[in-house]
């Protein structure tokens, strides 16, 4: 299949940006919010098929569209990229985010990517993050008794014996953050930001954060919450992309996601923002997790988008994920008294350094928070 993107003319003279499937003879309208979003200039992510084994002329792809009624614009299509005859592309892709995947995560509020990431990746990604995980586990312990309020511990023993005083229903993981910062070759797989790009509809794209969470068992449920909600920033184009290290299944705690609260503006006053955390959210939403998720699966929520997990059985092996959460490069931090007040604190330990040192309601250009997207050269896996 070759995929190639052209603007087109649809009545009322509106430009739209189009994926064209030349084999398929198929024209699909990328999703109009992009078009929205970015105004006059309509430039949107696209995905092109590398994977191309036959070459299409522009004017293949112009006759495609006026046999589908279309009016082909004066805007040049990008060029679809091609690897060199023989050669393979350079990064592996298994598949791209599609059109239904955008429609999905804009109605829904969640998407399962499935095969985005090739299993060599993802053992990559498994053994670095388990190692720096395992080299800074006091520093995980204490960002949870910091969360739980008792206070910072300086040892592991210390650690271990504060939160044995709390019960494990309230210890919903173990969490480490920015790991990537802490193993420059920890890195962030090109088609996760490449993705993230296509669901936000954004043309630059930052990190907000990358965590693992360690999960074991007998651990508590991961209490309902959207990340942005605890997120410093000023925004609503966030999402949080959410790798299984290893195959999950319904016992292992799957991400649950709440079907479309990350629209609804009402559900804060429904029961509180805080009550909502333990609240069985079926009778409003349709609640619905992706397991079983194999090695290569990925899920993206949005940063309104309420989930949360099951707690695990006592004698489960630990469930791992490594989640990278990326946000669109015009939002802005938010004002501290809008934010400190009732805010809870689990990302603390995450921003602590940068938040310093942004100004209020300017864009977030500090190195902490790197662009991916468009991939930068070398920096990406
Ligand atoms: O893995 C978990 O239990 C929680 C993950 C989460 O909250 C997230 O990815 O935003
Ligand atoms: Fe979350």
């Amino acid at each position: 299949m070759v995929l190639l993107s052209a603007f087109v003319q649809i009545p009322g003279g509106i430009l739209v940006r189009c994926g064209v499937s030349a084999r398929r003879k198929r024209v699909d309208p990328i999703c109009t919010s992009n078009f929205r979003n970015t105004g006059s200039d309509l430039e949107a992510p696209f995905t092109l098929d590398a994977g191309s084994d036959e070459d299409y002329s522009q004017e293949d792809v112009d006759s495609i569209l006026a046999n589908a009624g279309f009016t082909v614009a004066k805007q040049k299509p990008k060029k679809a990229v091609e690897p060199e005859s023989g050669k393979k592309p350079k990064i592996a892709r298994n598949r791209s985010v599609t059109n239904k995947d955008i429609i999905q995560f804009e109605r829904e509020g969640h998407v399962a990517c499935r095969d985005l990431l090739l299993e060599e990746q993802v053992e990559d990604l498994r053994e670095k993050t388990l190692k720096v995980f395992e080299d800074r586990l006091l520093e995980s312990y204490q960002q949870k008794c910091s969360v739980l309020g008792l206070g910072t511990p300086g040892t592991l023993a210390e650690a271990k014996e504060s939160l044995e005083t709390v019960d494990n229903d309230k210890i919903p993981f173990l969490q480490l953050f920015n790991l990537r910062k802490m193993n420059p070759s920890l890195l962030i797989p090109e088609q996760l930001a490449q993705a993230a790009a296509t669901l936000l509809g954004s043309k630059r794209l930052r990190v907000y954060q990358d965590s693992i969470f360690v999960k074991r068992g007998g651990d508590g449920p991961t209490l309902w919450h959207s990340d942005l909600n605890m997120a410093p920033l000023d925004t609503n184009r966030f999402v949080t992309a959410w790798i299984p290290l290893h195959p999950v299944t319904e016992e292992l705690a799957p991400l649950c996601f709440a079907t479309g609260s990350h629209t609804d503006f009402s559900g804060c006053y429904w029961k509180g923002r805080q009550f909502l955390r333990e609240e069985d959210l079926s009778s409003r939403y349709q609640v619905q997790s992706y397991s079983p998720l194999k090695i290569g699966d990925v899920t993206f929520h949005h940063g309104w988008t309420l989930h949360g997990t099951d707690g695990m059985d006592l004698t489960c092996d630990p469930r791992i994920a490594w989640t990278v959460s990326f946000f669109c490069e015009e939002s802005t931090r938010l004002l501290p008294e809008r934010f400190w007040s009732d805010i809870p604190t689990e990302d603390r330990m995450s921003y602590q350094r940068w938040i310093k040192e942004v100004k209020t309601s300017k864009p977030l250009n500090h190195p902490d928070l790197e662009v991916v997207f468009p991939v930068p050269k070398k920096k990406m896996g």
